[in-house]
């Protein structure tokens, strides 16, 4: 395998059927597969992953694997998956200098104390209905999905007043680097990001281009809230997701929950 080989993500939602694509461009970066390349047309976007995986696999091995120079793929989603691919893979490519690997989902979600990082926890494992074991690593919250995603959300300590606060977060967010973390949710319930907050979000981008950054705003409301969501992300050039986990009862009456259907798409799909 050589080092300039093409690294391949594929990411498989196996609730809505959903398959997506990634490529790793030179700086480590994961993107999407652009609408020219053959692996982003319909056909193998939607559909049951057993089905489409003979013709994934062709795709993959004709235009990313040119000349053998070698292909690593990775895989993101329920066992079904990986099962179809390394199935077709030992029958077709053994020779063809093709790396799978399976990895879990390993989503971080940190924010300041009481912005709602267990809320929304709850409310997107519950929207997936996924069961899920809670464990403790250090101060962080390790919910683990059981049965369909395989995936990790770690609930890292609330950031505090100070900058040893920050520093810590930083530690903990490089480690889980290290173990190939996927998604970062950075939590606020107000539109504004401060400036040592948006410096660890910069300092990330830099160092680990391979994590996919979303601000969530957390407990947006209003209209106002949506508004001030988008020009935070127009400020901050990351994606900003306005979010209300739980329904809240106002006294004119009950809020319903919003933003978490988009949420979990930006996670799962768009990477
Ligand atoms: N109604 C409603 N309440 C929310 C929502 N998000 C957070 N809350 C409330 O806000 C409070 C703080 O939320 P948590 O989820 O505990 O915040 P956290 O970020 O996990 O806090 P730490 O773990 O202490 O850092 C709780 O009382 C939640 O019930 C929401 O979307 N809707
Ligand atoms: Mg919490």
């Amino acid at each position: 395998m050589s080092l300039n080989c093409n690294r391949v993500k594929i990411i498989y939602n196996q609730e809505k059927r959903i398959v997506a694509y990634s490529l790793q461009n030179e700086q480590g970066k994961w993107i999407q597969v652009s609408d020219y390349s053959e692996l982003a047309q319909e056909a193998l976007s939607k559909g049951n992953i057993d089905k489409i995986a003979p013709r994934i696999l062709s795709i993959i091995n004709t235009t990313y694997n040119q000349r053998k120079r070698g292909v690593e793929l990775f895989y993101e989603g329920p066992p079904e998956g990986s099962k179809a691919l390394s199935r077709e893979l030992e029958r077709h490519y053994s020779t063809d200098n093709i790396l799978f690997a399976r990895k879990k989902t390993i989503i971080a979600v940190a924010g300041k104390t009481g912005t709602g990082k267990s809320a929304l926890i709850k409310a997107l494992l519950d929207l997936k209905e996924e069961h899920h074991t809670i464990t403790k690593k250090g101060e962080t919250v390790v919910y683990s999905g059981v049965n369909s995603s395989d995936a990790e959300w770690h609930e890292l300590p609330g950031i505090g007043f100070g900058l040893d606060s920050i520093r810590k977060t930083q530690g903990v967010l490089e480690e889980l680097a290290n173990q190939g973390l996927a998604v970062l949710l950075y939590c606020t319930s107000t539109n504004r990001i401060e400036t040592p907050e948006r410096e660890l979000l910069e300092r990330l981008s830099i160092i680990f281009p391979q994590i996919k950054t979303i601000i969530v705003m957390t407990d947006s409301v209003s209209e106002e809230d949506i508004e001030a969501a988008k020009s935070l992300e127009r400020n901050i050039s990351i994606q900003t997701i306005p979010v209300l986990a739980k329904s809240k009862r106002i006294r004119s009456g009950l809020i319903p929950s919003h933003g978490l259907d988009l949420l979990l798409s930006a996670i799962f799909e768009e990477r």
